[in-house]
């Protein structure tokens, strides 16, 4: 129905007009039929259709001229007409809570402001507070309004949240009466954005947890404050907030409550069908039959009482998960598995940290294997190295290694994939490296052909052993490019080379489905931090996680081998 949409443009035509001044008499008349066909209960294109819309009360006859040029042309002439007469920057800060039409004008005319940029500076250096009609209080309103478009809306990565819910799931836990706490929803899913942050916890005294929660230091505002729930803001960085919920069970329910508010939805609607067939019940409090409770402490004595296996959390999105045996879980990728990172920069490139330093904190982490990789020449931003310096590379890399005790520290290279599918570096080079990663770091645009043949290229390069971030998509910054995920799956698999999941927080690239799709297709891949400086080796989890939606197993990953495996898998490559 376009009843709605119609409504808008009316309404705006309205505000619009309002802006520049029009007669009160005008302005009303759109907003009537705005609010019209907001209440219209018929589709109005069936109206149109059957000759019936001047039967509405209120719609005359230039009304429904504009209605049926709508629905025939998808615009109205006179709409357009109105948007010409203003700044193209200017409409949209309508949308801003605490800014009506006639704010809008009164900036625009009095401020010279055309656009969210200007109103944002005029803001800062106090215009707006001076101009009349606006004062602190409104200001203040109109800044929060804009920190709230901004930010609302927008999903947060998962290894921004997965930070901050630890550190507010330890405070809860410090919470008087609080036995147990855990994060569950999306982001114990790992999903790779979540929009809020679910908590839950064990008390008996729900109410006076929740008094406490949304006490906390770091809680900008209280949403909902109950008996067994909590509901809250808290600041992500310097310039958004995120929500946070906590629910207070009790112990007999901490599994139920867990599997239920771990989600997904999907997951859950498919499990609770399968315990209604088994003639149990299964909600939030627990597993039951005949109003008995049969299990609900922990999650995995509801699955075992429905006959299946302990299903990872990471799975539960009703993509085929509860037809998994309990021998195949046992073979997915986990965190243990890991014996190595193989893509990292140091100061050489673009990195922060030393090798030393590199090597020191991946020792840490009980590695046994880490691969040093510096930006190529063509990288000029990332002050990629030219020949000569990776040449020297090789040998700071080696002579280090030697003296180096605990952690084996291989040397590549992260060599860029130039436009036209060539390597940055000659391949005798690239013969004297151990591991090499190439990826696209320049020509993100280019059709779909092309960058696909561009990527199969490098990847049919016998020196190549790991494609990077392969789409090369930043979480709610950059869309992946148009490469062909299947294509490059299926040259990977025939010629052994691993695909990359990069762990970085901002990229989780390839992501969930990709991962599943590539192991589907027999691939290798290979999941590593790209890590630039030290404490972002810490991502591995995140990559990990990714792994998990994707039905990675342990012996699909490059590196959960061995040392001598690796270098023995790397061998066959050739
Ligand atoms: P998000 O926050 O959008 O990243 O995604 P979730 O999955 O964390 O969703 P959220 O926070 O709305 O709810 C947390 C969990 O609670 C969700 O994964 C499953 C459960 N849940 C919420 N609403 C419903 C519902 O209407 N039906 C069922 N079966 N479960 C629900
Ligand atoms: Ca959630
Ligand atoms: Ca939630
Ligand atoms: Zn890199």
């Amino acid at each position: 129905m376009l009843n709605k949409e119609l409504a808008n443009a009316f309404n705006l035509m309205g505000d619009l007009l309002e802006i520049q001044g029009a007669n009160r008499f005008r302005i009303n008349s759109f907003r009537r039929t705005g609010r019209t066909l907001k209440d219209l209960i018929e589709d109005v294109a069936v109206l149109v259709e059957e000759d019936r819309l001047l039967e509405v009360p209120g719609i005359g006859k230039g009304t429904a001229g504009k209605i049926e040029e709508f629905i025939e042309v998808g615009r109205i002439a006179e709409l357009d007409e109105l948007l010409g007469k203003m700044p193209d920057g200017l409409p949209a800060l309508l949308d801003i809570p605490g800014m009506g039409p006639k704010k809008v004008a009164a900036v625009w005319k009095e401020l010279d402001i055309e656009e969210l940029g200007d109103l944002k500076e005029a803001i800062e250096d106090g215009r707006l507070a001076e101009l009349a009609g606006f004062g602190e209080q409104s200001v203040k309103k109109i800044g929060e309004g804009i920190r709230f478009m901004e930010t609302s809306g927008e999903r947060v990565p998962y290894g921004e949240a997965l930070p901050l819910a630890e550190a507010l799931a330890e405070e809860v836990g410090a919470i008087d009466g609080v036995k147990r706490v855990a994060i569950a929803g999306s982001l114990r899913r790992g999903r790779e954005t979540v929009g809020d942050i679910d908590l839950l916890c064990i008390a008996s005294d729900g109410a006076a947890v929740v008094r406490s929660f949304v006490a906390l230091g770091r809680v900008a505002s209280v949403l909902a404050s109950g008996d067994t729930k909590g509901s809250v803001t808290v600041p992500l960085g310097s310039a958004r907030e995120m929500q946070v919920d906590l629910r207070v069970v009790p112990e007999e329910s901490f599994g139920a409550a867990l599997q239920y508010f771990s989600g997904s939805k999907e997951h859950n609607v498919r499990l609770r069908e399968m315990a209604s067939k088994q003639g149990y019940k299964l909600n939030e409090w627990g597993l039951f039959k005949n109003d008995k409770q049969v299990a609900g402490r922990t999650e995995e004595e509801i699955y075992a009482k429905l006959g299946l296996p302990a299903i990872p959390v990471e799975l539960r999105e009703d993509r085929g998960e509860f037809e998994c045996d309990a021998a195949f879980i046992e073979t997915l990728i986990t965190m243990a598995d890991i014996r190595g990172d193989l893509h990292m920069h140091t100061v050489a490139s673009d990195g922060k940290c030393t090798l030393e330093q590199l090597a020191e904190a991946a020792k840490g982490l009980a590695y046994e294997y880490i691969n040093i990789t510096d930006h190529s020449k063509s990288s000029a931003i990332a002050n990629g190295l030219s020949i000569e310096r990776m040449e020297q590379q090789i040998e700071t890399v080696r002579a280090f290694d030697k003296t180096f005790k605990g952690l084996k520290v291989l040397v590549g290279c992260e060599c860029d994939i130039l436009s036209n599918g060539d390597l940055d570096y000659p391949d005798d080079l690239l013969a004297e490296c151990d591991i090499v990663v190439a990826s696209i770091h320049s020509a993100m645009g280019q059709a779909k052909e092309v960058i696909t043949r561009r990527t199969i290229k490098a990847i049919e390069n016998p020196h190549v052993h790991i494609i990077g971030h392969p789409t090369s998509r930043l979480l709610n910054k950059r869309p992946a490019t148009a490469i062909d995920v299947p294509e490059i799956v299926k040259a990977a698999v025939e010629t052994g080379t691993a695909l990359e999941v990069n762990s970085a927080w901002k990229r989780l690239d390839l992501n969930d489905r990709h991962v599943r799709h590539a192991i589907d297709a027999g691939a290798m891949l290979s999941i590593n931090t790209d890590s630039h400086d030290t404490p972002q080796l810490q991502q591995m989890r995140y990559g990990v996680a990714t792994a998990r939606r994707g039905w990675a197993t342990a012996d699909r990953v490059i590196n959960t081998m061995s040392l001598k495996q690796l270098l023995a898998w790397k061998e066959r490559m050739q």
